[in-house]
């Protein structure tokens, strides 16, 4: 693994107007029949990482689940913990998040000074992400687990200043979530109002449930979209979600190159 591999490829998306489509698997809810029908759906899709974690993990499946996907698939595995436990030298990268959104100490940089030693040892990809929640309509994991308030939906200009500030402090990407199941998506007026004021990556996820969300979300100015919920549903939608974001791309997705 090169340094800097993956992130490296988000900025050359961002650069590009390339469009990324990631899917989430929380470790708990994976059950080995069913996700490799999710993996080889995903690899006909293009998709292009998934990202591994949940607000728990409350089985030892992590190392277990990723070993797995490997033998399955080739696409690439990226850490979303939800806390410092979810750790696995089997990923290609982790998702180094400061919940800037919130404030709450801890998870703003307490609980990174306690992982850092064990990062700085591992083969890790590391990616620091400013993640900011947004309200999502309903109370959700990470709201609960992280005791933080979200940003107001309609809050566009509180967004905003954390975004600019979290690319000030020297965060290499922000990720906005409502949350895993989210009721409401994140506004594309939120989406356009973050990602024309901020030059790295923007992620966005929580309650993508439709293609046509998703589209709206990559025009609106997000470069990595992530659906979790809506796939452990029905993971037929893949397909369908993974095409509407690809066509948002200005060049052709390199996953999609035979
Ligand atoms: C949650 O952004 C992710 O952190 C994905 O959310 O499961 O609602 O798609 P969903």
């Amino acid at each position: 693994m090169i340094a800097n591999n993956l992130y490296n490829q988000f900025l050359e998306a961002k650069k590009t107007g390339g469009k990324k489509f990631v899917v989430l698997i929380d470790p708990d809810k994976v059950r080995l029949g069913k996700i490799s029908k999710v993996l080889e759906l995903s690899v006909e899709a293009g998709v292009d990482y998934f990202f591994i974690g949940g607000s728990l993990v409350v089985n030892d499946m992590l190392d277990y689940v990723l070993k797995s996907m490997k033998e399955m698939c080739h696409i690439p595995m990226i850490l979303f913990p939800g806390n410092s436990h979810q750790l696995s030298y089997k990923a290609d990268a982790i998702l180094f998040l400061s919940l800037i959104s919130g404030r709450n100490a801890d998870l703003l940089i307490g609980k990174h000074v306690i992982t850092a030693p064990f990062l700085k040892v591992s083969p890790l990809e590391i990616i620091s992400t400013g993640y900011m929640l947004v309200d999502g309509g309903i109370m959700t994991s990470v709201q609960y687990m992280s005791n933080t308030s979200p940003i107001p939906a309609n809050k566009d200009d509180i967004a905003l200043c954390t975004a600019m500030a979290g690319e000030m402090l020297g965060l290499k990407q922000i990720y906005m979530d409502a949350g895993s199941g989210a009721k409401n998506p994140i506004s594309e007026s939120m989406i356009k109002t973050v990602s024309s004021a901020i030059n790295i990556p923007l992620i966005i996820g929580g309650g993508i449930s439709t293609p046509e969300k998703a589209a709206a979300n990559a025009k609106a100015g997000a470069d990595i979209l992530v659906v979790g919920n809506a796939i452990e549903k029905d993971p037929q939608l893949i397909r369908d979600i993974a095409a509407a974001i690809h066509e948002q791309s200005a060049v052709r997705n390199i996953n999609l190159v035979p």
